[in-house]
């Protein structure tokens, strides 16, 4: 999978090296190349943004540097578009598993007040949200996007990482237990000493559905 992401503040991207997506970026599992939108400003300071024609806060990014910045991009006549935005329909786990099957996306991250609409009319295929709430720019949800995207290339994760875990079947994991038997007087539940694997994963599947109704009912529709 590769990533193209056109943004003004590309050093924040610097987590995507470590942990498991550091990894894949080693093991050349996923390419990540980071565009600045601001190295392709003709202005001699650099500039960017400007006003709203019509009045109001905050500053718009002009549409000719991010088109510029997006005409830099190779090979995207087949990449997919996506424009981080809270106007944007909410992600989930059933879009993170179609998008996983492109092989290109470009991802576009807005800041201050927004851009041109004119620009994203003409190259944003998709506009994504990661959740009913504002942030100061598009940064964090494209690193979201990238994140549990990756999880979904073959070779990331252990096989069998992404099969039952929380959003599998609209249902919550069941609860996880480990090593010691017994912490603060409190016994890891008598089933899963037991060995006896049927029942576990019986005992495991009522868990989850007792955790969802109680916690997620929403996902139960
Ligand atoms: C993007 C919020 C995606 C939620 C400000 C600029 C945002 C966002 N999901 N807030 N972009």
């Amino acid at each position: 999978m590769k990533f193209d992401i056109l943004t003004l503040f590309p050093e924040m991207f610097e987590t995507l090296n470590k942990s498991i997506i550091g990894k894949a970026k080693e093991k050349q599992l996923v390419e990540i190349n980071l565009i600045n939108i601001r190295d392709f400003s003709k202005d001699k300071h650099k500039k960017v943004d400007d006003t709203p024609y019509g009045g109001g806060a905050g500053m718009v990014i002009m549409p000719n540097v991010v088109y510029d910045a997006y005409s830099f991009i190779k090979d995207k006549e087949k990449a997919k578009v996506i424009y981080l935005s809270p106007k944007g329909k909410v992600l989930n786990q059933q879009k993170v598993i179609e998008l996983s099957k492109e092989k290109h996306l470009i991802l576009l991250c807005g800041h201050y007040e927004g851009i041109d609409q004119r620009v994203l009319d003409e190259i944003v295929d998709e506009e994504i949200s990661i959740g009913d709430y504002v942030l100061t720019g598009g940064e964090i949800p494209a690193m979201v996007l990238v994140d549990c995207i990756s999880r979904y290339i073959q070779g990331v994760l252990k096989e069998e990482s992404t099969l039952e875990e929380t959003f599998t079947n609209n249902l919550l994991e069941y609860p996880q237990y480990t090593r010691p038997e017994v912490f603060h007087q409190v016994k890891v539940p008598e089933i899963l000493l037991s060995g006896h694997h049927e029942n576990i994963k019986k005992w495991r599947q009522e868990q989850s559905l007792k955790l969802t109704k109680k916690k997620r009912p929403d996902l139960l529709n």
